[in-house]
């Protein structure tokens, strides 16, 4: 299994390595939730959470809003980034600051420094809510990694290969943990199984994952 443990310090977030360039930050954002989750309530004052269509025509199950100069939609004609938000039809809501700069630590600990974010998606899972496997491809290039930042209750994220048949690594994510994906493993398939029945301290019977993504 090509799987390696870093313990920093005896109380140090672990870092396991997902793949050449894939990394997951194990409790790399606790310390910065007391200033993540006002940003967030600031973000959804602005643009509320709403269940989209794919272009399938089926409802995600994962509720999404997006902060940034480009949020990531979906409907009935396709998946895309857009500068407006099609519920208000207003900008969406600047990245607030501390989820720009935990978004480029995040990255430059695992190699990534000179991250530049222009869009995070935001989304909340209820107990039951996944995201099926896919790519990340709706992005101009490929050359920056994605950060993804869990927050909530726990679940299971799936990184899987280059094709949608390769196996998928079953990765547990909990509140605080950060994953940084890019290089040859950008392009990687992943999704999120299932979320089981729980509630967290902070943010009750919900999953909240951030996205951040170089789109523009
Ligand atoms: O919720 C997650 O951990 C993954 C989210 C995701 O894959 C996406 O938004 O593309």
């Amino acid at each position: 299994m090509n799987l390696e443990l870093f313990e920093p310090d005896a109380i140090g977030p672990t870092r396991v390595e997902l793949g050449p360039a894939a990394t997951l930050l194990r409790g790399w954002a606790l310390p910065r939730v007391d200033a993540l989750l006002p940003a967030l309530d600031a973000v959804l004052a602005a643009a509320p959470f709403r269940h989209m269509e794919t272009p399938g025509g089926f409802r995600m199950s994962a509720a999404l809003t997006n902060c940034g100069m480009l949020g990531w939609t979906s409907d009935r004609h396709g998946y895309r980034y857009t500068r407006l938000d099609p519920q208000t039809g207003q900008p969406w809501p600047a990245m607030p600051a501390p989820f720009l700069r935990l978004a480029q630590d995040a990255a430059e600990a695992a190699g990534f420094a000179g991250f530049r974010p222009d869009a995070c998606l935001v989304n909340r899972y209820a107990p039951g809510a996944r995201m099926s496997l896919h790519q990340d491809k709706n992005e101009r290039d490929f050359s920056a990694p994605i950060v993804s930042v869990s927050l909530g209750i726990a679940a299971v994220f799936l990184f899987g290969g280059s094709r949608r048949g390769d196996s998928a690594r079953r990765v547990p994510l909990q509140h605080g943990d950060v994953v940084v994906w890019g290089g040859p493993d950008r392009l990687r398939y992943h999704g999120v199984l299932p979320l089981k029945d729980a509630t967290h301290p902070r943010l009750g019977a919900a999953r909240v994952n951030l996205t951040f993504r170089q789109a523009g």
